[in-house]
């Protein structure tokens, strides 16, 4: 049963794996655009599975403790999931955030790649009893902007965006709904869009509260016209990406948009990207630094290193070729590093 009451995102098929020029100005100028088949579907279906290993079913017990975003550090970047990693640095992906931000491939740095349960509430039926909602339940969020928590400062001027996110979708919306809402933005007179965007809970002197109606209930006693902004320009804007297995909702760090809540008993998996355009200390990454893994004994990100492109591995901040980095000595020390695990120095020199 669909809900009459939501709007839905346009978006039509690509015709290859390259995002088109239309979506690519839907990015630019509404702040989002949905595309359906940037991924390979074998690799999502061994993506899906692995998540599926990871994570509680459904209606479980052990399931009730995940109530807020993100793994908790838990199936991150890089991860023993070979599929998560090569849906991380997927080609397509890159040249997706590439072509958004009008950027080479090796302009990109990767900030963000996780991927996170959303269950849906149990159902009572079930057995399971509803918990109290808390400030930080993430079930239907309130409207807001990521930047907060990805950026020392604030999004630059609208037309020179420097972070691409995405949400790559693990299963149909028809089956567990929670489909992500955005609110389009209509140029520069758009009165959703303002500058500064700081009518948000978390922004400034206000607390985070992820629960939309706790959120708005706590907008309304500390900032009573951000509140009365909110309930005016953004939630009755908001559309919704009717999101299928394998689509990828692109966005930005000033769009406005929300989580909205799974049906119940269901779980909806999804892997969040961030790639920054490269020298933007400001935009911190959301995991410990992919080197901090390095001592592993399965030598996972060593091999990852090795295995990966020139591309991949600028994307993840290793010097690209003809970076002052490189002398006759630093070529030859890494290569003592990564040579057993057959890495090929020859681009470098
Ligand atoms: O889960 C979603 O659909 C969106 C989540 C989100 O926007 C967030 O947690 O920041
Ligand atoms: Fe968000």
């Amino acid at each position: 049963m669909q809900d009459p009451s939501v709007s839905f995102i346009e978006s039509q098929p690509l015709s290859e794996t390259r995002l088109s020029e239309s979506d690519i100005q839907r990015w630019r100028e509404k702040g989002f655009a949905l595309v359906h088949d940037l991924l390979p579907r074998p690799l999502l279906a061994e993506l899906k599975q692995d998540a599926q290993n990871h994570y509680p079913v459904p209606g479980s017990k052990a399931s009730k403790r995940f109530i807020d975003f993100s793994s908790g550090q838990s199936f991150v970047f890089p991860s023993r999931s070979t599929a998560f990693n090569a849906v991380t640095l997927h080609p397509a992906m890159l040249q997706a955030a590439a072509d958004l931000l009008a950027v080479p491939v090796m302009g990109l740095r990767l900030s963000q790649s996780d991927l996170w349960p959303k269950y849906g509430s149990p159902n009572p039926k079930t057995g399971l009893e509803i918990d109290p909602l808390k400030e930080d339940d993430n079930r239907d969020q309130r409207m807001h902007c990521d930047y907060p928590n990805h950026s020392l400062v604030h999004p630059p001027e609208w037309n020179s965006p420097e972070a691409v996110e995405m949400i790559v979708y693990l299963n149909n919306y028809e089956d567990c709904e929670g489909a992500t809402a955005v609110v389009p933005r209509s140029g520069y007179e758009d009165p959703a869009y303002p500058w500064p965007i700081v009518q948000s809970p978390g922004v400034g002197a206000l607390d985070y509260v992820n629960d939309r109606i706790k959120a708005e209930a706590y907008m309304a006693s500390q900032d009573p016209q951000g509140a009365a902004f909110r309930a005016q320009h953004l939630y009755p804007r908001e559309v919704v990406a009717r999101y299928q297995f394998g689509s990828v909702l692109l966005y930005r760090h000033d769009t406005w948009h929300r989580g909205r809540p799974v049906k119940s008993d269901t779980l909806r998996l999804v892997q969040n990207l961030t790639f920054c355009k490269a020298g933007r200390e400001w935009l911190t990454p959301a995991h410990s630094g992919w080197s901090w893994s390095m001592y592993e004994p399965d030598k996972l990100m060593e091999k990852l290193i090795a295995e990966a492109t020139v591309e991949q591995r600028t994307v993840l901040g290793f010097p690209a070729p003809g970076h002052d980095y490189w002398t006759p000595h630093t070529l030859a020390a890494v290569e003592a590093r990564y040579a057993s695990f057959g890495i090929d120095m020859a681009p470098y020199h």
